[in-house]
Formats: C-alpha cells, sequence, structure tokens
C-alpha cells in the first residue's frame, strides 16, 4: 500500500525577517522587537525597491501622457488595480477607487453617498468599537442632516451583542457601518451575517476593513457588503494609499468627492461632465509610486499565503495570552472567541504610557494609548491600553522579551 504524506511546510520565519532591513535596527542597545502592527506593518525590501525602481526608471504622470514613461507609469499604475481588484474579490476593476487611506476611504462615502441619500430622521448604525474613523465622519454627516447615530453595545469580552443589533435595524435604517476586526481588541465581527440582516432591512454596509484585510480572506463579493475600505500600509505596504471597494451601481450613483484633474471628461465654464469610474473619485495626481508598491506588498503576502500567515499569527496570540495572564495586577482587555493576533492589556497601578516607555527602553515597540476607539476605552471604563500586535515576522522568542519586559515593569510600576 502506498501512503502518501502530505507534510505542511511551516512558516520560514527566520527567511521571512531576512525580508525585512529595519528588523536588523537596534533600539537603545538592543535588537527591534516591533509589536506595534496593528498601527503600520514594516516593509519587506521588494516594496522598498519598487518604490525607488519607479523614481529611478519611469516616474511620469499617469494617464495624460502619450510618452514612454508615462505610458510605462500608467500600465504599472492600473495594474495594482486589477491586483487588488483579484485580493479583494471585486466584481469589476471599475469597482476599485485609490485613496490615500481607510479614512478618506469612509470620508468619501459619508461626503457623497452620505449626502445624496441621507436624511432627517434617518438612521445609522456604528458599534462600540470603531476606531474615530469611522465614527466622526458619520457624526457630521448626522449633524448636518439631523440624523441619527445608533451604536450596538459590546459584552465584556469585547464582542458585538447582535441581538441589540437585530432590534436597533428598522425602516429607518439606510447605513451600517461597521468594523471587521477591532484594531484596539483584536475582536473579528461577524460581518456577513450582520450584512444580510441589515440588506433585510434596505440598509446599505459599510465595511472597514483596515485590520480584517490583512488578516483574513477577503470576499467583498461573498461578503455582499456595499463600501469596503482598507489601508495599504497595514498589509506591509506603502503609507498614503487606500483602496474604496464600492459596488458599481453605487458609485455610479454617487456625486463626485472632490474636483479637478483626472475626474472629468470635459470642463467648459457652463458645465462639466464627469468621468467614469474609478476615475471620477480619483480627482488630481494619485500617489503613483506607493500604488505601483502596493501590488508588491500584495504579492509579498500571497507567495507566503495568508492561511499561514495566519496560523502563525494565531500561535503567537494564544502563547501571548497564555503567558501575559500569568503576570501579576495584567489584565487583558478583549477577550472574544473570534479574534486576530492583537493583545490589549492594563496592569493595575501603571500607567499605559509607562508600561510603553519602560518597553522601549527594551527595543520593544508596543502602542499605548486609547487606540483612536475612545468610546471603547470608556465602554471599559479606563483611559487606555498597551497593546501588542503581531505580524509575520513575530517570533515567540519576542514575546519571551515582551513578557520579561512586563514583569520588570510590573515591578518598578506596580
Ligand atoms: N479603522 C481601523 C479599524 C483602524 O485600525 C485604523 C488605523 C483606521 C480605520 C484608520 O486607518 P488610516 O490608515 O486611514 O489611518 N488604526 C491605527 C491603530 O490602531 N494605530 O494606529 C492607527
Amino acid at each position: 500500500m502506498n501512503i502518501s504524506l502530505t507534510i505542511p511546510k511551516t512558516l520560514d520565519v527566520t527567511a521571512i525577517r531576512k525580508e525585512f532591513p529595519i528588523l536588523n535596527r537596534e533600539i537603545k542597545g538592543r535588537p527591534l522587537i516591533y509589536l506595534d502592527n496593528a498601527a503600520t506593518t514594516q516593509k519587506p525590501q521588494q516594496v522598498i525597491d519598487a518604490i525607488v525602481h519607479y523614481y529611478t526608471n519611469y516616474n511620469a504622470n499617469i494617464h495624460r501622457g502619450i510618452h514612454t514613461l508615462a505610458e510605462e507609469a500608467t500600465a504599472d499604475f492600473e495594474q495594482t488595480r486589477d491586483v487588488v481588484k483579484t485580493f479583494i474579490g471585486a466584481g469589476s476593476r471599475e469597482e476599485i477607487i485609490f485613496t490615500k487611506g481607510t479614512t478618506e476611504s469612509i470620508n468619501l462615502v459619508a461626503y457623497t453617498w452620505g449626502r445624496k441619500n441621507i436624511r432627517a430622521g434617518d438612521e445609522i448604525i456604528i458599534s462600540n468599537m470603531e476606531h474615530h474613523s469611522n465614527i466622526v465622519p458619520w457624526q457630521i454627516l448626522c449633524e448636518e442632516k439631523e440624523a441619527i447615530l445608533k451604536v450596538i453595545p459590546i459584552n465584556d469580552a469585547g464582542e458585538l451583542i447582535l441581538d441589540e443589533y437585530e432590534k436597533m435595524l428598522g425602516s429607518k435604517t439606510k447605513l451600517v457601518s461597521i468594523v471587521h476586526v477591532s484594531n484596539a481588541l483584536g475582536t473579528v465581527n461577524p460581518v456577513k451575517q450582520m450584512i444580510t440582516r441589515a440588506h433585510e432591512a434596505g440598509a446599505v454596509v459599510m465595511v472597514d476593513g483596515a485590520q480584517s484585510a490583512v488578516h483574513l480572506d477577503i470576499d467583498v463579493s461573498d461578503m455582499d457588503c456595499d463600501f469596503f475600505a482598507f489601508s495599504a500600509h497595514k498589509l506591509y505596504g506603502p503609507t498614503g494609499v487606500g483602496v474604496l471597494y464600492g459596488k458599481k451601481e453605487l458609485l455610479e450613483s454617487m456625486p463626485p468627492f472632490q474636483g479637478g484633474g483626472e475626474m472629468i471628461k470635459e470642463v467648459t465654464f457652463n458645465k462639466t461632465t464627469f468621468n467614469d469610474l474609478p476615475y471620477k473619485f480619483e480627482a488630481g495626481t494619485p500617489n503613483i509610486a506607493d500604488v505601483i508598491a502596493f501590488k508588491t506588498a500584495i504579492r509579498f503576502i500571497e507567495s507566503i499565503g495568508k492561511e499561514k500567515i495566519r496560523e502563525h499569527e494565531k500561535e503567537l496570540l494564544e502563547y501571548a495570552h497564555q503567558e501575559l495572564e500569568k503576570i501579576p495586577g495584567l489584565h487583558i482587555i478583549g477577550k472574544a472567541r473570534d479574534k486576530i493576533s492583537v493583545v490589549s492589556f492594563i496592569i493595575e497601578k501603571a500607567h499605559p504610557q509607562d508600561i510603553g516607555i519602560l518597553l522601549d527602553n527594551r527595543g520593544i515597540a508596543v502602542r499605548t494609548g486609547h487606540h483612536c476607539a475612545q468610546p471603547l476605552m470608556d465602554r471599559f471604563s479606563i483611559p487606555g491600553t498597551a497593546r501588542a500586535s503581531f505580524a509575520v515576522y513575530n517570533t515567540k522568542d519576542e514575546l519571551d522579551e515582551l513578557v520579561n519586559g512586563l514583569k520588570r515593569a510590573v515591578k518598578i510600576l506596580a
């Protein structure tokens, strides 16, 4: 009998780490341990090279020139749109709008779709775990339109209370804008199920994918969201590039966001006709170099495979929970059953900022504060947390250093 064994290839973290030049840095005489990946990930050499290659060889403004450089730059820029389309399972390339980040993508929807469709008395639903980027644009819109902002509460584990969400949905609900994965808790929300329920109530759904796009398999068609926003810099890509996915018929019905070059077909002083999708929403010269390099970041992720990255990060998350909980006085904030690689915690009698400073003295980068989620901190009656968030290049040894650093911090601060 022939038995063929498929041995699962584990992640070669040592090889992966070699692709990130910044990981050779020393901070205060110690090797950098970068655990602030939910804020932004580090960049592999190939992404850095793609930016240098563009500026060195074919820097030109796109879409407007007939010269060779302009044609090369345009083709490379537009190729990223195709790569993004496939990466998130969009139906067509016209549905991919380049912005400067998640924040701009959400604002684009608030200022265009929102202003056109929201009226006095309409209701917009968000949740208690939103990043300020998915709160403030809707507050501004609600104030302007005399609409009502409703907030889905969360339980002590940091999970949405879905029964409350069900009760909120009704004929007045025009929009549900919900975070896919919480940046401060790591909670993964059941967005597909929530979208189905919102659609049954006749509402449009926007998903803030800033934290999910790098960890989860995203298929916007299967999810059936109407809008999906994310930022390249949280996916090993450059800063200053974001994506707004929108269903074509919705994007077509929306007025433009900004006026200027690129987003027009014809301009006279009497009338301007707007360009087709996606250019209608891309006024002015875009961030050409970084959009070009973004596809290199996506290819980097795909070359390893999201599933393998997830397995690795899950192992780190479980190890971090197990070891951090042994530290006296430390409490983890956010213990959702479905969670990605973010650990937020507080230490009794210690201010998160002091924890951050002591860790930085040991070369360990974590984020401290409210993580742009002040209403969430209020929910837990805390001013902020310290947050360690993991990426493909982190190791258990680094987590051991984190634990050592925290044990020391407890001795000094608590
Ligand atoms: N939404 C979520 C869930 C986020 O985590 C962030 C950034 C944003 C929106 C905004 O993304 P941007 O690229 O437009 O800035 N989150 C964080 C963080 O957790 N620490 O620094 C930035």
